[in-house]
């Protein structure tokens, strides 16, 4: 596969609905859409889940543009690659960390390596669902009360599991209350890091609401503390942040520091990454689900396609277009029914960039061609 041009695309969409984690709050979403074009005239899209701010991890959308301009994009165009594993295995491994960035930029070759074998991006990654069960995350609201509407609405809607997002005063009573009036519902809690181990006792206390599993609820970066709060509770720990490689989850998984592992291609750095934890964490009898960022269509449509995978046993946060966007930027939008997404079977991501409305809510973009490197 020879790339012949790449085009970065900064975008903007504001979301319906502000999101509060323990670390901040986004009212829209800032990002970078890679496209990339082969000899043959066929396009590959990904987009890159860095936040604007380093709020969730350290990369952001400039670090992002600089590292895909300075270094990953020179050295896609003066390779020829046969298989997209390559990038990751091979192209990419003296280039330390940027894992956001470096996902983005292998994200779009795998579509136009699927696309070129005329197969969907799930099948040529080894996925065997046709369907997958998906969940919602749900922002730190005003009250309890509004939470506890927002549960109704999505259990109506037929979502298979809740997550609460969690912070230090925003926690037992808030999940106290709400098993009281949903005794049943799949529910889980993310803290996105904002406790420590002197919070044990805290935490140890969310083990009287037979909750799935309590995410990241420590350090970004630890994986030893959690392996020490794993020992105490009887919920399962699951573990975002923390994990950025087949290395880590491998330490992870021998040192106990979770039961569950939630894979965003992003924060790993790619599929072919994905892929491989996705096959150690099978092998160790861990669960996965699959994460989100907030993505936009073509985001989501990269997530479907990882969560197709059989050790994606839980259901993931992808939830439809319509409860982020007034309008995606593919065609069809992602919708859930019954809690359930059906996995495309077109080529590649199977669902169609908009270009139209992909102009529309671009702010800058930059073309890198091969005759220039
Ligand atoms: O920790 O899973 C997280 C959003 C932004 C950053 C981190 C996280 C999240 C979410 C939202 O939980 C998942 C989604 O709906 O895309
Ligand atoms: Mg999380």
């Amino acid at each position: 596969m020879k790339i012949k041009q790449v085009i970065l695309r900064h975008l903007k969409l504001d979301l319906l609905h502000p999101f509060t984690t323990s670390f901040g709050t986004e009212y829209d979403r800032e990002f970078i859409l890679v496209e990339v074009k082969s000899d043959d005239g066929i396009s590959g899209w990904a987009e890159s889940v860095a936040m604007l701010d380093p709020l969730y991890n350290e990369e952001t959308v400039k670090t992002n543009w600089h590292i895909l301009e300075d270094y990953l994009i020179p050295i896609l165009l003066k390779n020829e690659i046969q298989h997209p594993d390559e990038i990751s295995e091979k192209y990419f491994t003296h280039i330390r960390g940027n894992y956001m960035a470096k996902a983005a930029l292998e994200g779009a070759v795998w579509d136009l390596y699927a696309k070129k074998q005329n197969a969907s991006l799930s099948s040529v990654l080894g996925g065997t669902k046709k369907e997958i069960e998906v969940g919602v995350s749900i922002g730190i609201q005003d009250s309890i009360d509004s939470t506890l509407e927002i549960i109704e609405t999505r259990l109506e809607e037929g979502y298979k599991r809740f997550k609460l997002k969690i912070k230090p005063g925003w926690d037992v009573e808030l999940i106290d209350k709400v098993r009281k009036v949903y005794p049943d519902i799949p529910l889980m809690a993310d803290a996105n890091s904002a406790y420590t181990l002197q919070d044990i006792d805290r935490l140890a206390a969310l083990d009287d609401f037979n909750l799935m599993m309590i995410e990241q609820p420590l350090a970004y970066n630890d994986i030893i503390d959690h392996a020490d709060l794993q020992a105490r509770l009887q919920t399962p720990i699951c573990l975002d942040e923390s994990i950025h490689s087949l290395e880590d989850a491998r330490k992870a998984i021998k040192l106990g520091s979770c039961k569950i592992i939630n894979i965003k291609v992003g924060r790993v750095g790619g599929l072919t990454q994905s892929k491989k934890i996705h096959d150690l964490c099978q092998e160790h009898q861990i669960p996965l689900w699959c994460g989100g960022m907030l993505e936009s269509g073509i985001g989501r449509a990269h997530n479907i396609a990882i969560t197709s995978l059989p050790n994606f046993i839980l259901p993931g946060d992808t939830a439809a277009s319509s409860l982020y966007w007034a309008e995606d930027i593919i065609e069809p939008e992602v919708t859930v029914e019954n809690g359930t997404i059906m996995v495309p079977s077109l080529p590649g991501i199977g669902y169609e960039p908009s270009l139209e409305k992909i102009n529309k809510y671009t702010t800058y973009s930059q073309t890198y061609s091969f005759e220039l490197v």
